[in-house]
């Protein structure tokens, strides 16, 4: 292992050394932006969409907007807001290659410059005090994802405290999920009271990003904050790295196929040869 490392660190530069480290100790990276100006043009069209779809007018401060939207909106209207402006979003084609850009760089640097992103996208709005569209504990490689990829989760607003979602950091999950077998007849909620004091609220600044592995246990709990939650999250893997039952040209597309990959894919031995 210590061999290993120390190869390893020839072969890359400091930073992506130093980010490894953190994402391999924690599961998870916080970071700024790559790309500001992206952050701000998505924040702004989803505010927009939010906006055409509730029939008000948005001024320029799409933060106060986005973080007010419980005084126009209740839990009745929400599933259909948050449609309108995810079916928005994902209507404008400089979309996909914007929320990249925000973390191009450290995407690359944990997962790899040859590219599968998730076609689709989600988006999660939580009005303070909604219970009705929470996502219990969960790690998405239970459900059909592949453990190879990389969530990027963008908040549209400041997410703090149980205005985000909690993560069970690496060093505790490995262990939580070895014994959980322990706990399969109770329910959920039984077992997320049991690791409660293991978990962690990460606070995301807006204007931050979160990487994180879906390995990790993880969700969110009523936001007893006294602002909506907006948050975007998509999943990036390395392309010929395995998939699960998430596939290719369904769930994912590739983004950065590279030359040689492409040329190798493609070909054919003569005949005679593979017989
Ligand atoms: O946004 C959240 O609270 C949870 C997101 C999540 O479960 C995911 O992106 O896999
Ligand atoms: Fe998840």
């Amino acid at each position: 292992m210590t061999q290993n490392m120390a190869t390893e660190t020839a072969f890359f530069s400091a930073d992506e050394t130093a980010l490894a480290e953190r994402f391999l100790r924690d599961g998870y990276v916080i970071l700024p932006a790559e790309d500001a100006a992206a952050l701000t043009r998505i924040q702004r069209a989803a505010a927009s969409a939010a906006a055409a779809h509730l029939g008000l007018d948005l001024d320029d401060d799409a933060t106060t907007f986005l973080d007010t939207v419980h005084e126009t909106t209740d839990v009745a209207g929400l599933n259909d807001l948050r449609l309108a402006v995810i079916r928005s979003l994902l209507g404008e084609p400089w979309l996909r290659p914007a929320y990249f850009s925000l973390a191009r760089g450290a995407i690359g640097a944990l997962c790899g410059n040859e590219l599968a992103m998730q076609r689709g996208m989600g988006l999660s709005v939580q009005l303070p005090g909604d219970t009705s569209s929470l996502l219990p504990l969960h790690a998405d490689v239970w459900d059909g994802d592949s453990p190879f990829e990389l969530v990027l989760w963008t908040p549209l607003v400041d997410a703090m405290k149980t205005k985000s979602m909690f993560i069970a950091p690496l060093a505790r999950d490995r262990d939580i999920q070895a014994g959980m077998h322990a706990h399969q007849s109770g329910s959920v909620e039984q077992f997320f009271e049991t690791i409660r004091d293991q978990i962690v609220f990460l606070d995301v600044p807006y204007g931050s990003v979160l990487l994180f592995s879906q390995t990790l246990m993880h969700g969110n709990r009523v936001n007893e904050e006294a602002t909506t939650r907006w948050s975007l999250n998509c999943r990036f893997k390395s392309l010929l790295s395995p998939y699960a039952d998430k596939k290719i040209g369904e769930f994912f597309e590739p983004i950065t196929l590279r030359p040689a990959t492409r040329m190798g894919s493609d070909y054919r031995l003569p005949r005679g040869f593979d017989e």
